[in-house]
């Protein structure tokens, strides 16, 4: 893709001590600047981090500099930043790198050549807040940084400045080519052999990151045959933790690559109890019917959500009210971490080993490629609101890493839904709590445009799917007859193939509901991604009723009968190849109308015989087979086209 005029563009010059200085120009953002041979700029120096900052767009076209949690950090005038805006020249320390950056690339010409020292006394103003300092490239300031004396003398870069290469312009394909391990818990990127072990000796306790009751982590020198690491004790530690947070990494986690997911929505949206009966459906049916083994990475890290399970799926007294607890904000959900010298609160990620079974039809073809770690997180709620979102509080940032966000929207947290309902579910009842829920979706969205820079106006890439949860309340409004399984079985597969033409037209019904109920949260949704499904679930099947002693909602075990709780993931899974949809030739016999349609951007025009205005469906129903929600009539959408998407 090339740049526009108007586009933003910046230069940067790794200023090396060592050798010539590398001059960049930058018009792709994000710019991922690291050691790691993966980023769009890699600066091998030990004090970089494998993903050491992007460069990023702010909504508002600003570039900004932004630390990726790196090990050393960036500094700005001696004092560390996490983020800062290139608005002028701009000299920075990437460990003990000298970077600079600026929008034009006669102001980096300008910069003086001397590099200084990490340790130097205080450096020159920074050039941002002081015009001067990049127009005197002999301030007295650039004299007064010491060199340490084993570094090479200054002109050694003068001659790098001559030797520079010419001006590289960084492209880059969205989201493509990346390697190495990303941390489940902190989500720093990092190289394999910069894993920790822990280690296992009695003795060595104490870890400068995890606290004094921590084992101590350690970069081992010595193996066992077997590949373990040895301790300072001589003991054999399997167990490896990320260099960044120190947390551990289960071996599994750490063979098969992440496939991470985010499940958003308000508090009380019901993200609990869907990711329990997820979890649940998903052990007991993947391997039955998709050959797809489905188990705990680790039985420590998933312990919540198992608990969760027995509650509700395995609980001896099953006519008893249960209930799971509230997602909390802070306490046992939480890893603590002292990280530049701040303790972070950094949410537990459950964490599932995703391998296609031995009888599955292409097992030797798709075994690599479906061997995955599925990461997935369950927030509070109240993390997603606005102004929720800190540095030491950055319980939503996997947002940035996954591909795929499951939004639960709960009909029964908006008026306009409940004014149609007739259910005495006591969440509906007068006065129970209402939410304006596209404000959530809003802040998810601009969450994820503000770390990933996305620009204004481009959609992202990620797969959006807005779950319609708690249908079992409001089903009579989705004039749609439902399958209890939206999968059939099939003899040359030998496996289940999803019925992704029911899914898709089932979502465009429910889209149409939304649209006539709350068009808002279908814009906000469709204005951030170019691939919204919308998908009705129940994780109960019915209404959890009040106890009377405890004044709260419970529900009682052996009523739970939850409905398409799977069908999110089971999406998700056929997106990544994993799973194979049912044939269109297999798809049920339907008497169609012709129909005329105009594409326009990302709408199909699509002209009913009987109807006055026509439908205006999003492009990502192209090749479906989809209903009229007024008429009634089957019409076929025109075929697919090739797309083109970013993000
Ligand atoms: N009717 C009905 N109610 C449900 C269903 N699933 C969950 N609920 C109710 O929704 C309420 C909230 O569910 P949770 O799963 O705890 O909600 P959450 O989104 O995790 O909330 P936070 O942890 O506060 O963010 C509970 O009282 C459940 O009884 C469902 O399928 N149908
Ligand atoms: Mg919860
Ligand atoms: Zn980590």
């Amino acid at each position: 893709m090339s740049a526009s005029a108007s586009a933003p563009v910046c230069y940067l010059k790794i200023r090396y001590t060592d050798r010539p200085h590398e001059l960049y120009r930058i018009d792709e953002f994000p710019c991922r600047i690291g050691r790691s041979g993966d980023c769009d700029i890699t600066v091998q120096e030990p004090s970089i981090s494998s993903l050491h900052a992007v460069l990023a767009l702010t909504p508002q076209g600003l570039i900004q500099v932004e630390d990726q949690w790196s090990t050393n950090g960036i500094y700005l005038d001696r004092r560390r930043v996490t983020q800062c805006a290139v608005e002028g020249p701009l000299e920075l320390l990437f460990g003990r790198v000298h970077i600079d950056i600026a929008l034009r690339e006669a102001d980096l010409a300008r910069r003086p050549a001397a590099p200084r020292s990490p340790s130097a006394s205080p450096a020159a103003p920074a050039p941002s807040s002081s015009g001067e300092a990049s127009e005197a490239p002999a301030s007295p300031h650039a004299v007064e940084i010491k060199d340490p004396p084993a570094r090479p003398s200054s002109p050694r870069p003068r001659r790098s400045e001559r030797a520079e290469p010419p001006v590289a312009t960084v492209s880059r394909l969205a989201g493509s080519g990346r390697r190495g391990i990303v941390c489940p818990h902190c989500w720093h990127r990092f190289d394999v052999e910069e894993f920790l072990f822990v280690a296992r000796h009695q003795s060595l306790v104490g870890d400068p990151v995890l606290g004094a009751d921590a084992q101590q982590r350690f970069l081992p020198s010595r193996f066992t045959p077997e590949g373990n690491a040895v301790d300072a004790a001589g003991m054999s530690c399997p167990d490896m933790a990320c260099p960044r947070c120190h947390l551990r990494i289960p071996q599994a986690a750490s063979e098969m690559p992440p496939l991470f997911l985010s499940i958003v929505g308000a508090t009380a949206s019901g993200k609990s109890y869907f990711l329990t009966s997820m979890t649940w459906r998903l052990r007991n049916t993947l391997s039955r019917d998709f050959a797809i083994n489905f188990t705990d990475t680790d039985a420590v890290n998933n312990q919540i959500v198992n608990d969760f399970e027995e509650t509700i799926f395995l609980q001896s007294a099953s006519d008893e009210l249960v209930a799971l607890q509230k997602t909390e904000l802070q306490g046992e959900l939480y890893n603590q971490v002292l990280l530049d010298g701040m303790l972070i609160n950094l949410p537990k990620p459950f964490m599932f080993t995703v391998t296609p079974s031995e009888h599955h039809p292409q097992y030797e073809e798709v075994r690599a490629k479906m061997s995955r770690t599925l990461v997935l997180y369950d927030n509070a709620g109240e993390h997603f609101e606005p102004g929720m979102d800190s540095v030491d509080n950055p319980t939503t940032q996997h947002l940035l890493h996954s591909d795929t966000i499951f939004f639960l929207f709960d009909p029964t947290k908006d008026v306009r839904f409940r004014a149609r309902l007739s259910s005495d579910d006591p969440q509906v009842a007068e006065g129970a709590r209402v939410q304006r829920q596209e404000i959530i979706l809003t802040e998810m969205i601009n969450r994820i445009k503000k770390y990933s820079g996305m620009r204004s106006g481009v959609k992202t890439a990620k797969t959006l799917v807005i779950i319609v949860s708690k249908f079992d309340v409001w089903r009579d409004l989705l004039d749609e007859e439902l399958p209890d399984e939206p999968w059939q079985w099939d003899t040359r597969c030998n496996t289940c193939v999803l019925d992704i033409h029911l899914l898709r037209q089932v979502s465009y019904q429910l889209r149409c509901l939304l649209e006539t109920i709350c068009p808002e949260m279908v814009t906000t949704a469709e204005s951030f991604a170019g691939d919204v499904l919308y998908i009705p679930n129940s994780a109960l099947g019915h209404s959890p009723e009040l106890n009377p002693d405890t004044g709260m909602v419970g529900i009682r075990p052996r009523d739970v009968k939850p409905f398409w709780v799977s069908v999110p993931m089971l999406y998700f899974f056929y997106e990544k190849g994993f799973i194979p949809a049912l044939p269109a030739s297999r798809r049920p016999h339907r008497e169609t109308v012709p129909v005329e349609h105009k594409i326009s951007g990302d709408v199909v025009f699509v002209k009913i015989p009987g109807r006055e205005k026509p439908l205006q469906v999003p492009v990502s129903y192209l090749g479906c087979r989809l209903r009229c929600p007024g008429t009634q009539v089957w019409f076929d959408m025109p075929v697919r086209r090739r797309q083109q998407r970013q993000g």
